[in-house]
C-alpha cells in the first residue's frame, strides 16, 4: 500500500508494519489532510523489511520528510528503529492488537534509549500523531500556525456548547 497526494512532496511519512494497521493509521493521514499537509502512507516492516525499513529512515530527510509517523503493534520496533536511523522528528503509535490491548506496543514504543527519543501518543492515538506532526510543521510556518489556532479554538467552542447543553 503506498499512498500519496497528488501533485504535492510528501511532507509526513506515515509507515506501519502492516496493512493491517491501516484502519487505526489512517486517523493520522485525515488530521494531515484536514489541515492541508501533503503526506505519503506505505508499509514499511521491521521485521519482515528490515533492509528497506533501514533504507526508508535513511532517505527520509532527502527526499523532503519533515516528520515521520510510524505505527506498530505486537513487538513494535519500526518508530524507534526508524529514529535510530533519521535526524527527523518520529512520532510512534501503539497499534491495538488482539491480545494484550496494545501495551505490548506501548511499552515496545515509549520506552527508548536515552540519546533515541520517539514521542510516542495513546495506544490506538493515530489522530494525535497526525495532530502533533502539524504542530511540529507549524512552528515554522504562520499560515499552518494559524490553521492549528483557529482548530483549537473550535475544540473549545466544542467543549463550551457540551457544557451548554447539560446546562440546559
Ligand atoms: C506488526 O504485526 C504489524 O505492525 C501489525 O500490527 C502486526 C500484525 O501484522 P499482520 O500479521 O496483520 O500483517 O508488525
Amino acid at each position: 500500500m503506498t499512498q500519496t497526494q497528488p501533485e504535492a512532496v510528501p511532507q509526513v511519512g506515515i509507515v506501519m508494519g502492516s496493512d493491517s494497521d491501516w484502519p487505526v493509521m489512517k486517523a493520522a493521514a485525515e488530521a494531515l489532510a484536514e489541515f492541508g499537509v501533503p503526506f505519503e502512507a506505505d508499509v514499511v516492516s521491521a521485521h519482515r523489511m528490515p533492509a528497506e525499513m533501514i533504507e526508508y529512515g535513511r532517505h527520509a530527510d532527502s527526499r523532503g520528510l519533515k516528520v515521520i509517523i510510524a505505527g506498530a503493534g505486537g513487538a513494535a520496533h519500526l518508530p524507534g528503529m526508524l529514529a535510530s536511523v533519521t535526524p527527523l522528528p518520529v512520532i510512534g503509535v501503539p497499534v491495538p492488537l488482539k491480545y494484550l490491548d496494545g501495551m505490548d506496543s506501548l511499552l515496545s514504543i515509549v520506552q527508548m534509549p536515552a540519546g533515541v527519543p520517539v514521542a510516542t501518543v495513546a495506544i490506538g492515538g493515530a489522530r494525535n500523531a497526525g495532530l502533533l506532526a502539524v504542530r511540529i510543521l507549524a512552528a515554522s510556518d504562520s499560515a499552518l500556525q494559524g490553521r492549528m489556532v483557529t482548530f483549537q479554538i473550535g475544540l473549545r467552542e466544542q467543549a463550551h456548547a457540551k457544557g451548554a447543553k447539560l446546562r440546559a
